[in-house]
């Protein structure tokens, strides 16, 4: 029996721009239950995660936004993304901004001891607070998660790392800081830029990710930051950056993923309905998660 249960998680705390709490509704208003319902023997949406409307606080030593909230939050859905696993269900966290990754993985990571990520995105989000440009915590969940950050926030769970750097691909990378760029190297993190997406194509690129993810990991977490898409193609995100992936890019690497069957945990994020053109970037993400779980035209 294959089951599914939905998580929201409406938090916006990891960045400036308000609406992305709302990404959840958008992403529900968009039709997820109903797509879903229809690959699925069962789909359970366990509603949101409470955030409230907390006041914006900055952490005086680090200087990071949010921190103490972040953590106690994120705390909340790794037992919530944990307890889904334990039921037998995949566990579909709906964000929010990409700080919320911090809970899921700490969540996933419990139940696998070489958990793999796919990191779809324009960005690393590898900064600490030491390279981060902003202070804003969704520029950091990835470092976080290899055990590189504050404790508050690397200590989630009680261990660390959750995920080992040479489990990692970056996917559709175009706006690397500085300190990202020389993490990346240091760690040896599998990063496809737009360069090598544009120069071998998706198919190339999901062949490649797929063969080294199934080689190394027993559990792939996929971690999909809708900014990974064009914006032409995703408007309804908080920072976008030209020059991404397209739609049709996307839908063929949620297909491969399908095929594969190597996805056991997934979450999609950034998405702003308030920046967004007609709940477009929303209706995107329901669309990738058809392509992902399975749905065919044939
Ligand atoms: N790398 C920059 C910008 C950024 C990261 N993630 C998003 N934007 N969405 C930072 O603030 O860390
Ligand atoms: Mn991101
Ligand atoms: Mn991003």
């Amino acid at each position: 029996m294959r089951k599914l249960s939905i998580i929201g998680m409406p938090m916006d705390l990891g960045q400036m721009r308000r609406g992305v709490d709302m990404g959840p509704s958008a992403i529900r208003y968009a039709g997820v239950n109903e797509r879903l319902q229809m690959l699925f023997d069962e789909v359970i949406d366990l509603g949101d995660i409470s955030i409230g409307r907390p006041e914006v606080r900055i952490d005086k030593e680090s200087k990071l936004r949010n921190l103490e909230l972040i953590a106690e939050k994120t705390a909340i859905l790794a037992d919530k993304v944990d307890e889904v696993i334990q039921s037998g269900a995949f566990p579909l966290v709906l964000g929010g901004d990409h700080s919320i990754a911090i809970g899921t993985l700490a969540g996933v990571s419990r139940h696998y001891q070489n958990l793999g990520v796919i990191w779809y995105d324009a960005h690393g989000d590898l900064n600490t607070a030491e390279t981060s440009p902003s202070g804003n915590i969704h520029g950091m969940p990835l470092a976080v998660s290899i055990g590189l950050g504050h404790p508050l926030l690397t200590k989630i769970g009680g261990y660390q790392p959750k995920v080992k750097p040479e489990n990692i691909v970056i996917i559709g990378a175009r706006s690397l800081d500085e300190g990202e760029r020389a993490l990346i190297k240091e760690k040896g993190i599998r990063v496809y830029t737009m360069h090598e997406i544009d120069r071998l194509g998706m198919t190339k690129v999901m062949e490649e990710s797929i063969q080294y993810l199934q080689e190394r990991t027993d559990g792939v977490h996929l971690s999909l930051d809708l900014d990974g898409l064009d914006p032409t193609d995703a408007p309804g995100v908080g920072t976008p950056v030209n020059g991404g992936i397209s739609y049709r890019e996307s839908h063929l690497a949620m297909e491969m993923l399908a095929e594969s069957e190597i996805i056991t945990s997934a979450e999609f994020v950034e998405v702003n309905p308030i920046l967004d053109e007609k709940n477009k970037t929303a209706s995107v993400a329901v669309a990738l998660m058809g392509s992902l779980f399975g749905e065919k035209l044939l």
